[in-house]
């Protein structure tokens, strides 16, 4: 159901929603695989936290953060029942252009896919310049991003069956 929010403060106190009975996709980069399987158990822990059942979760793998955009949309095509693609990647700064094309390419594919099926599409991409700030972002000190994809995941699945 949807609510009316007294004042601002309120944005800060939305419980996270019980999944149960979602059917959520993960799609994960297998570029830099040892920070983006941290982020798809994450992801994954954080999901079964809440209520999602295992055999509701779809894991797939995709060479790298390019596709992931892509995955997403021949994912979404085919399967009606999902109700949310959670797309997992790291891209690390090298010494070419590379970092800005791909960030740029997942970043607005990802944006344009969930928009295309009105379905969540979630951004669960570390764009880092070196790989200790990766580390950190994938259960080191700055927590593990791939929690806040689930997390996102959630409430946008239900702000989208709530309306
Ligand atoms: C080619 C490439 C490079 C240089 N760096 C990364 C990266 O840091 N993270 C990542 O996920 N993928 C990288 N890739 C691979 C591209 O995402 C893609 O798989 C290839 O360009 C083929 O389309």
């Amino acid at each position: 159901m949807a609510t009316h929010l007294k004042n601002l403060s309120d944005f800060s106190h939305t419980s996270i929603p019980s999944g149960n009975g979602y059917k959520i996709a993960i799609v994960v980069a297998e570029w830099n695989a040892k920070i983006t399987g941290a982020l798809y158990q994450g992801a994954f822990d954080t999901l079964a936290k809440h209520d999602v059942r295992e055999s509701d979760v779809l894991s797939l793998t995709v060479p790298g953060t390019f596709e992931l955009a892509g995955a997403a949309d021949i994912l979404l095509n085919k399967r009606k029942d999902i109700d949310a693609v959670i797309c997992i990647g790291c891209v690390i700064q090298g010494d070419t252009k590379h970092f800005d094309f791909i960030c740029e390419a997942a970043a607005q594919g990802i944006t344009n896919v969930g928009i295309k099926y009105s379905t969540p599409v979630i951004f669960g991409v570390l764009t880092t310049n070196d790989e200790q700030q990766a580390i950190d972002r994938a259960g080191g000190k700055h927590g593990n991003k791939g929690d806040e994809a689930a997390i996102t995941a959630l409430k946008m699945v239900e702000y989208s069956k709530n309306l």
